[in-house]
């Protein structure tokens, strides 16, 4: 019979290019040696440390899909997810600072903006020497961003924005802000940059969740933007919604990563630790809890490299990659809550790992849309009827 292979019951492995394990395996080397040792620290502390960019961008992992002429890699999409599923096992904040600068800042400059602008900043976003961020939600326009309330009037050789951006991450890092604004009632993106007078971006402290990322208000009070940083070919809510389906497939991945994590922690520890005479392994409720892990994270895998190839062939509909982000996220959220409970009382410390990736995983579940708002995508693809309002 054929030898079941229990870390990859699918075969995933099998099914990658050479590239693609090579890029795979080049992001686990970083994660691993780079990342982990630092995020215990980073998540006590509340402190993201800025250099990973530059770290990352040596490595070619921010913007990996776009081409090389603009400092990118040219790697599939399947590459790319497998970058956030790595970088994910070591903490949701880090993929969060990679996604951001890749999918919300560098892909929408490099497919809505200008040839002079994708020459300014893709090969420094590419290279981490620039930090992007990505505007979208405000204070009263979470879910329903088309009620989004920043202004862009026009004005001699340019533009001024008024309005505030809430729950930004990166924004109090970034050297360019991605924000989506109205101008005449449509709306439309600007790249905003560090030191416009009238520009700032304060830090959100006090965060259960994503502690190891730096998450931040945008705040525009009367700032200039000049002509050539508005995006010239877009308009409408299509033009951030392009970007997250792009965020929310390395997102559908990158969960999955959080899971893995959790599950082979809670496997070495229930095989490692005894209780009644004998390891908790050995108990039937424990080897239920392990499978039902192990099989939503291989079914999981196996739904994100078909949805990747369906990418890289241009296939894949938004409401496809709404049901993967859902999925991905309120499976993984569920792993890890029952990877924290078979640690017993050690599953509330942080030197076990699986308490932050649960408190992790809350934010993942909400941001680039909430599972309930991507199910309700997936009802309104299916019945024609939108339920999102009255
Ligand atoms: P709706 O009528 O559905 O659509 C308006 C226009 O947009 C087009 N569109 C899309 N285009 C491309 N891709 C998609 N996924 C698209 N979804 C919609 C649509 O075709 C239409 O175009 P047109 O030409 O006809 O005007 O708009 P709605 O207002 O009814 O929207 C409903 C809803 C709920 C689906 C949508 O608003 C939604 O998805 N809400 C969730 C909000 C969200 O995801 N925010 C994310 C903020 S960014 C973030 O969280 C980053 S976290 C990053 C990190 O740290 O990793
Ligand atoms: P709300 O929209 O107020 O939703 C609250 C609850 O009501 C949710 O459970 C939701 O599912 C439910 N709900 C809403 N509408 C309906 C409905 N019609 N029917 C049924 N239930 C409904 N945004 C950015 O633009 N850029 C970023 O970089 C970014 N980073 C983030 C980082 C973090 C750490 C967090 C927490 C958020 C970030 N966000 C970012 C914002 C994120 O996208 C929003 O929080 C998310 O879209 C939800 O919006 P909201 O918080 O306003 O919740």
């Amino acid at each position: 019979k054929a030898h079941f292979q229990w870390q990859d019951p699918l075969l995933i492995q099998e099914q990658l290019s050479e590239d693609e394990r090579l890029v795979q395996d080049t992001a686990r080397d970083y994660a691993q040696d780079k990342l982990m040792p630092r995020v215990l620290d980073a998540n006590r502390d509340e402190i993201f440390h800025i250099e990973i960019m530059t770290e990352m961008g040596a490595l070619g992992l921010l913007g990996p899909t776009l081409p090389e002429e603009y400092g990118g890699a040219g790697v599939s999409h399947v590459a790319y997810g497998l970058v956030a599923r790595e970088i994910e096992r070591v903490d949701s904040g880090y993929r969060s600072a990679m996604s951001v600068q890749s999918s919300l800042v560098m892909h929408p400059i490099y497919t809505y903006g200008t040839e002079a602008q994708k020459r300014k900043y893709l090969p420094k976003l590419a290279s981490g020497e620039l930090i992007g961020c990505f505007g979208l939600t405000e204070p009263d326009a979470g879910s329903d961003p088309g009620s989004l309330r920043t202004r862009a009037e026009k004005v001699d050789g340019g533009y001024v924005l008024t309005g505030n951006k809430m729950w930004i991450t990166n924004a109090p890092i970034a050297d360019v802000c991605i924000v989506w604004a109205k101008l005449d009632g449509d709306i439309r993106g600007f790249v905003v940059e560090r030191g416009a007078e009238g520009l700032s971006t304060p830090t959100i402290k006090g965060k259960f969740s994503l502690r190891a990322s730096i998450t931040g208000e945008i705040v525009l009070d009367r700032v200039f933007v000049p002509e050539d940083n508005l995006f010239p070919n877009i308009s409408g809510l299509k033009g951030p919604f392009g970007c997250l389906n792009k965020a929310r497939f390395g997102i559908a991945w990158g969960a999955l990563g959080a899971a893995e994590f959790c599950w082979l922690a809670a496997r070495g520890y229930t095989m490692d630790r005894h209780q009644f005479g004998r390891p908790l392994a050995a108990n039937q409720l424990v080897q239920k809890k392990l499978a039902d892990m192990q099989t939503e994270i291989a079914l999981g895998l196996n739904a994100c490299l078909t949805l990747g190839r369906m990418m890289d062939d241009g296939k894949a509909a938004p409401e496809a990659i709404s049901m993967l982000k859902r999925n991905s996220c309120t499976k993984s959220l569920d792993i890890a809550r029952m990877a924290r409970d078979m640690h017993g009382g050690n599953g509330v410390s942080d030197e076990f790992h699986v308490i932050r990736h649960m408190m992790n995983l809350e934010a993942v579940n909400t941001y680039e849309g909430t599972a309930d708002i991507h199910a309700l995508i997936l009802g309104r693809a299916q019945t024609g009827i939108q339920a999102f309002s009255g």
